[in-house]
């Protein structure tokens, strides 16, 4: 190791997570206030409520971000899941957004640190998606082939890039040396690209879904979104209001309400223009915008367990039809962590009610609502039946390695 320094991967996951938010800010100038309105948020907030650090210190939450890619092909997710080994980060969960109320033609898994030790270090997260090409609601045999043509023609990562993740993986790190070189590397590998787009192509792409366009109508894959984290997703939403920022309606996941908050509430701006290259069929370059990338931030409360899992999904459903959400909550949940550990329906450490383990993983009603929310028009899925095999099992034998199961991390966490 020639008397270097040894960087674990968990030091790559942080540099390469405050690298790419550093990359986004300067692509997303937007991205630089949600942040900064962030940190304010986390500091008012704790120092209101000096317990609220038991959902993690406020060195953690303000460092902490999700972001989110997608890709076209199983070979391109098989790619990502070698290069995010590098910094720690194994595929978690499998999330179908097909049967969303507006459906999108993707099923994602989320890569992220699996142990409580390194989500303490640093949780960076990345929600990834990949084009359901295989589902003929979507992709009739002709648009199918010619997709799946347009995507055997790029290279979303240079195979020297995922060679070298596989051997700091299997290390558990690399030297400073590599390290500097490595991880601006791989955070290049998601920026924006300003190779012209073919334009009568992406908008045939556009008519399927905004998503598909986003993924197949352009040559190389970029961070759709980076999310920070906050302590209080109401005041957030309030202050940015204020800063003249139009957010989505409505926060997405559970209500607001005096009890615990369990799993995930998120919030979002609209995706802005950005310029973008554009190719017309007579071969002229022109500039355009597209509205892709946009702001997300996110409150993050207690895991539940598969019964509170169940519970959750029968108070969501009952409140979304309801005029005052929090009466329907406090229907369903109790007021306090004392008993919601008591009963079995969620996640703490020991048993302690005093040491919640927190969610770290995604929502499939959020997630489709976030996409909706932020493309200018709706996926329709089509009359023809879907005989693809997406599955969980089926992603986990396309990228070569398992996915891990939420529940089982949970339970580890909390024993
Ligand atoms: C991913 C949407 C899901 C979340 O926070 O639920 C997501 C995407 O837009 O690609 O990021
Ligand atoms: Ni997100």
């Amino acid at each position: 190791m020639n008397g270097q320094p040894f960087v674990p991967t968990w030091r790559l996951r942080a540099r390469f997570a405050a690298d790419l938010s550093a990359m986004y800010a300067r692509e997303v100038p937007a991205y630089t206030t949600l942040v900064e309105v962030s940190a304010q948020v986390n500091r008012d907030h704790l120092t209101a409520h000096p317990k609220a650090e038991r959902l993690g210190s406020l060195d953690r939450v303000t460092a902490e971000r999700h972001g989110a890619i997608r890709v076209g092909t199983p070979g391109e997710l098989a790619d990502v899941a070698a290069l995010f080994a590098a910094f720690g980060m194994f595929p978690v969960g499998f999330y179908d957004l097909r049967d969303a109320a507006s459906p999108v033609p993707v099923v994602s898994t989320a890569f992220r640190p699996i142990y409580a030790d390194e989500l303490a270090r640093n949780p960076f997260r990345v929600f990834t998606s990949m084009l359901a090409t295989d589902d003929a609601r979507f992709f009739d045999a002709d648009l199918r082939a010619r997709v799946l043509r347009a995507l055997s023609t790029r290279t979303l990562f240079d195979p020297q890039l995922i060679a070298d993740a596989g051997r700091f993986a299997a290390d558990g790190g690399c030297t400073a040396t590599q390290a500097d070189e490595f991880v601006p590397r791989a955070v290049a590998a998601f920026a924006l690209s300003r190779e012209p787009i073919d334009r009568a192509w992406y908008q045939e792409l556009s008519q399927v879904s905004a998503v598909a366009a986003d993924i197949a109508g352009v040559s190389s894959t970029h961070i759709n979104h980076l999310t920070p984290r906050v302590l209080d997703i109401d005041d957030l939403y309030v202050r940015m209001s204020a800063r003249g920022i139009t957010m989505i309606d409505a926060i997405q996941g559970p209500p607001r309400w005096d009890g615990p908050d369990v799993l995930l509430r998120q919030t979002s701006f609209r995706a802005l223009a950005e310029p973008r290259r554009f190719a017309d069929a007579d071969g002229a370059v022109s500039e355009g915008t597209l509205r892709v990338r946009f702001g997300e931030v996110e409150a993050r409360g207690v895991a539940l367990t598969p019964a509170g899992r169940a519970r959750y999904d029968t108070a969501f459903a009952e409140a979304a039809a309801a005029t005052d959400r929090a009466e329907v909550w406090a229907r369903h949940f109790p007021r306090t962590d004392a008993e919601m550990c008591a009963s079995g329906l969620a996640y703490y450490q020991h048993g302690n009610p005093a040491k919640p383990v927190v969610y770290e993983d995604f929502l499939p009603a959020s997630a489709a609502g976030i996409f909706r929310s932020n493309t200018d028009s709706d996926a329709v899925a089509g009359a023809a039946t879907d005989t693809s095999a997406y599955s969980g099992e089926w992603l986990a034998g396309a990228i070569g390695t398992d996915l891990h199961d939420p529940y089982a991390l949970y339970e580890k966490a909390a024993s």
